[in-house]
């Protein structure tokens, strides 16, 4: 039932209350009333108001009522690490609403968080109490790349805290770091207004996690518990952005105007660009205005990578051509983007000082790390649509954009010896390209982090508007659960997940999972049976490569292969870069969850970011700073 059906009814039933209460409680006109005293009209006036409350809230458990309310708004899938209350799990099935019961409480909270940002809307995750801080430890990703995953655990009865209860501590702490809402419920009449405000909270603003801990510590002291309960929902709340504000006209003025004068703009686009479906509004304001579009890792895919305008990914997982262009612009404008530490390599790409627009719908954000010339706040692509009416094609910047595309070009040539060639062991350079021209045009690629961050950001090209990408915003080992909560979010199109051994290892059982639950991802394990991003550093440390400084990275090399065969999968081994196309085209045709283990080289290190000269910010290409790329 909602908002508005509840009040549809209540004039009606108001007024018969009226008239109890005049029954009631007689006018100074009225004879007297029996001899009732005024404890028994109390009585009686309660019940009425119950049976009131009963007209309009139909009684149910508050597990009926969580099914309801999260199936009305939208949510087809939800993750979980049992006990969690199995009342309202068997609610959601009577609804249809897939039960993903996975083998840890981060995975639960990675595959929701992807399932969210795959479809623009909440995702569910759940977890009993003494999973809780695993839970929490697991929103870490969905809060740091801004998905709106909504989060149920069990918590302790009230009355049994602060005593050295079983397996219980506090839960606010560690939720407080990663939701931007947490509330205790306590008995199930709460829980329409809680969860009404985790779906909002999670969608309105920038979208990040929300969490109800409940009474009991599966719950079941809000799910288990029948009471008079009205299903809330309101669908706006249901999908972000729930509101696409359009930035003040005379901002929207003075920023075109200031971009028009710029000789070098440059666009950074971010997150909050994939998050409005701005991909096309993006494309057109670039191209009408003669600007080159750098992306974050987390808007990727919002620029075609074969575009005559495309720069690729800054920052610390980043080409040094892209970098160098950042450090050459006279005017960045930062659209949907934090100009976060990652992106921006710790503030120094582009550096401090240059003229900056920033466009973003929370104005929090608004010049947190480059202060604005001018701040836009406003939903991506409703305020680029605004741009685009409003503002007349720029002459083209040919010569920017030539020198652009040449630092591009020369980029590309200093990767040529490790991107072409079909060497064994293959080179992750190798690797990418392969996936780059072997991904289905409707693919969405899902990467985990440190290395498989860097390989996916600057080596594999998305050239198709179909494609999305996806990727952990720190978590290593996120990638495997996130590839099946995307799967979940899109069971039409391929997911294919990109991760490093030490990746992989984190949530191996979730393959198990993947099969139980016919979820069927293409898991890429970059595999050079190591930690090989850590390796300098420990190196640095030791003064040198030894047998104990080997023990800080090295693993065995393992036939995962094997291993996900053994779980039901289909298991690929691939030794030469010539056989990645077809063993990705077999994965994908599989009727079941696939991993192909490709063996690469464990000499295969990223360069480290490109930086400016020291104390000369701003200035040309100071050649490719010697070193790796740092953890
Ligand atoms: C939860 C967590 N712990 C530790 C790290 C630090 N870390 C980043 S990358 C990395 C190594 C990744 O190994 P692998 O996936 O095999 O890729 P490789 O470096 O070997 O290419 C580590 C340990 C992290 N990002 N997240
Ligand atoms: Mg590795």
């Amino acid at each position: 039932m909602g908002f508005g059906e509840t009040a549809d009814k209540l004039p009606d039933t108001i007024a018969d209350l009226h008239g109890t209460i005049a029954a009631l409680v007689p006018g100074r006109n009225a004879r007297p009333h029996f001899g009732w005293s005024m404890a028994q009209r109390g009585v009686i006036l309660a019940h009425r108001l119950l049976k009131y409350r009963k007209i309009d809230m139909p009684r149910m458990t508050g597990a009926r009522l969580l099914a309801k309310t999260v199936h009305a708004y939208g949510i087809s899938h939800v993750f979980f690490m049992p006990y969690i209350a199995p009342r309202a799990l068997m609610e959601m099935e009577k609804l249809g609403i897939r039960r993903v019961q996975t083998h840890g409480e981060k995975a639960a909270a990675y595959m929701a968080d992807a399932y969210a940002r795959v479809r623009r809307a909440p995702g569910l995750c759940m977890a009993q109490s003494v999973g809780a801080l695993n839970l929490a430890a697991g929103l870490q990703d969905a809060w740091l790349s801004c998905s709106p995953v909504v989060a149920i655990t069990g918590r302790e009865h009230q009355r049994h805290q602060l005593r050295h209860a079983y397996q219980e501590v506090d839960h606010r702490s560690p939720f407080s770091a990663v939701t931007k809402y947490s509330a205790c419920v306590t008995r199930p009449e709460e829980l329409s207004q809680h969860l009404r405000q985790a779906f909002r909270a999670a969608t309105t603003g920038t979208p990040q996690p929300t969490h109800l801990d409940l009474e009991g510590i599966d719950g079941g002291g809000v799910v288990d518990v029948e009471a008079d309960l009205d299903v809330i929902v309101e669908p706006q709340f249901a999908r972000t952005p729930p509101f696409r504000p359009v930035a003040d006209q005379d901002s929207i003025a003075a920023a075109l105007s200031l971009l028009d004068s710029a000789q070098q703009p440059v666009i950074v686009a971010g997150g909050g660009v994939t998050a409005s479906d701005a991909r096309a509004e993006l494309v057109a304001l670039a191209e009408k205005l003669s600007i080159p579009v750098a992306t974050a890792l987390n808007a990727k895919a919002m620029f075609p990578a074969d575009h005559p305008l495309a720069v690729g990914v800054p920052g610390s997982y980043s080409r040094a051509c892209s970098n160098q262009i950042l450090c050459e612009a006279d005017l960045v404008f930062f659209i949907g983007s934090h100009s976060g530490g990652q992106l921006t390599n710790n503030y120094t790409i582009p550096p401090p000082g240059v003229k900056v627009i920033q466009l973003d719908i929370n104005p929090a954000e608004i010049g947190r790390n480059y202060a604005v010339a001018v701040g836009l706040q406003g939903d991506a692509r409703n305020t680029l649509r605004q741009m685009l009416a409003t503002s007349t094609c720029a002459t083209p910047r040919t010569t920017w954009i030539e020198s652009v595309q040449k630092r591009v070009r020369d980029w590309w040539e200093t990767v040529a010896d490790h991107y072409h060639p079909d060497d064994e062991p293959i080179r992750p350079e190798r690797l990418c390209k392969a996936l780059s021209e072997g991904l289905p045009a409707n693919a969405i690629l899902v990467s985990d982090t440190g290395h498989s961050g860097v390989w996916t950001g600057t080596m594999l090209d998305f050239r198709h508007p179909g494609q999305s990408y996806i990727r952990c915003s720190g978590s290593l080992g996120w990638g495997l659960p996130a590839a099946m909560g995307a799967k979940c979010a899109a069971p039409d199109r391929p997911v294919v997940c990109f991760t490093g051994d030490g990746g992989i290892w984190y949530h191996l059982a979730e393959l198990e999972t993947a099969v139980r639950c016919g979820i069927n991802t293409v898991t890429v394990v970059n595999n050079n049976h190591s930690l090989n991003q850590e390796r300098d550093g420990v190196e640095a440390i030791y003064g040198g490569q030894s047998a104990a400084s080997d023990e800080l990275w090295r693993f065995e090399d393992c036939d995962f292969a094997r291993i996900a065969e053994s779980m039901g999968c289909l298991g690929l081994t691939v030794r030469r870069a010539s056989e990645i196309e077809s063993a990705l085209e077999q994965a994908i045709a599989a009727d079941r969850p696939a991993v192909i283990d490709v063996k690469t080289d464990i000499e295969g290190i990223a360069p480290r970011a490109w930086r400016p000269a020291a104390g000369r910010p701003g200035m040309t290409c100071a050649g490719l700073a010697q070193g790796r790329s740092a953890p």
